[in-house]
């Protein structure tokens, strides 16, 4: 029997700072009935998906901070998304920030959870490459925080769910080849990821105009060179003045955009996706027992960043 998953991509307009949490869960769950009534088994909404993007501002006072982030997941404010996942048999991926209890401290993580249509917690999973800086940085036209309030995850994993191999990703994680091939070592099927990404882009301006081109890209490079159907989910559109790519879809292990979103604002868009069909990929062309070499790629987990020689010339590998 074919393993379809019928999965909503739940995209946000923008949350402006005075918005509560009880009004933007209120949102995620007209989302979650639309796509309820469109078939949906699953809805995946974006990154940080409970406030505004807070990150863009410098902000001194532990507490006003902590103000974004949830100590507990459920809590009363998220509740009736859990109920209602419950109710219509929907699961769902949301992005959120975590205030963690780790070795008798608080961490801060960006975190996704992934909830199944009990509406229980399945898995979760802290953002690995947190972008941006950790310092006030005035020359910018907004800042990109991320370093500065959230601690790295330090590890890919995956969870059988809806009838696959499930794994998560969140924003810039899915610049990165290492996200999906992490994941597609796994055996992933289907990886989900929210994200906020600005137009405006302050250390690298002249790619403002190819953001949303970045966006599909590399999702879909990941999606094909894994053999996987991706998920990607905008919170879109102008928040606190900040113009932020919408462009979520859905695509299939092939590399196709099979759904996608055409506005900035709360959007459904749905596709129904056959978990047998990353298989195609998986059993040929990137069949990696069969075309992986392992033994040329040391370096990847060897080294951080690019070292050149001493005279500026491509490192050459030592003579074996
Ligand atoms: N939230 C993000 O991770 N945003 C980054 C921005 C900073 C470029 C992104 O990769 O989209």
């Amino acid at each position: 029997m074919a393993r379809i998953v019928n999965v909503a991509l739940g995209q946000l307009g923008p949350i402006q700072r005075s918005d509560t949490r009880e009004q933007v869960v209120k949102r995620l769950c007209a989302l979650m009935r639309e796509a309820h009534a469109l078939g949906a088994d699953l809805i995946v909404y974006p990154e940080l998906a409970l406030t505004t993007f807070f990150p863009r501002w410098y902000i001194e006072d532990e507490a006003e901070i902590n103000s974004y982030f949830e100590t507990s997941m459920p809590n009363a404010a998220t509740q009736p998304l859990f109920d209602l996942a419950r109710e219509l048999g929907v699961g769902f991926y949301l992005g959120y920030a975590e205030l963690a209890q780790e070795g008798g401290g608080l961490v801060r993580y960006n975190t996704s959870i992934l909830v199944d249509k009990a509406g229980r917690i399945v898995d979760k999973y802290h953002k690995v490459h947190v972008p941006g800086h950790f310092e006030h940085e005035p020359w910018r036209r907004f800042q990109h925080l991320e370093k500065r309030y959230f601690k790295p995850g330090h590890r890919f994993g995956v969870v059988q769910a809806f009838g696959g191999v499930f794994g998560m990703a969140l924003c810039n994680d899915r610049r990165w080849a290492e996200t999906y091939r992490v994941l597609g070592l796994q055996g992933v099927e289907m990886v989900l990821i929210g994200y906020n990404t600005p137009v405006h882009n302050a250390p690298a301006p002249e790619h403002d105009d190819l953001s949303l081109f970045h966006n599909r890209l590399s999702m879909q490079a990941g999606a094909y060179q894994n053999g996987t159907w991706v998920a990607g989910v905008a919170k879109a559109g102008v928040e606190e003045g900040v113009d932020s790519i919408g462009g979520s879809c859905l695509i299939a292990p092939s590399g196709e955009v099979v759904a996608a979103c055409t506005t900035k604002g709360d959007e459904v868009a749905l596709a129904r996706c056959d978990l047998d069909f990353c298989a195609v990929y998986k059993k040929t062309t990137f069949n990696f027992d069969l075309h992986r070499q392992p033994r040329a790629y040391g370096m990847i987990v060897e080294r951080k960043g690019e070292t050149l020689a001493a005279d500026g010339s491509p490192w050459q590998a030592p003579a074996h």
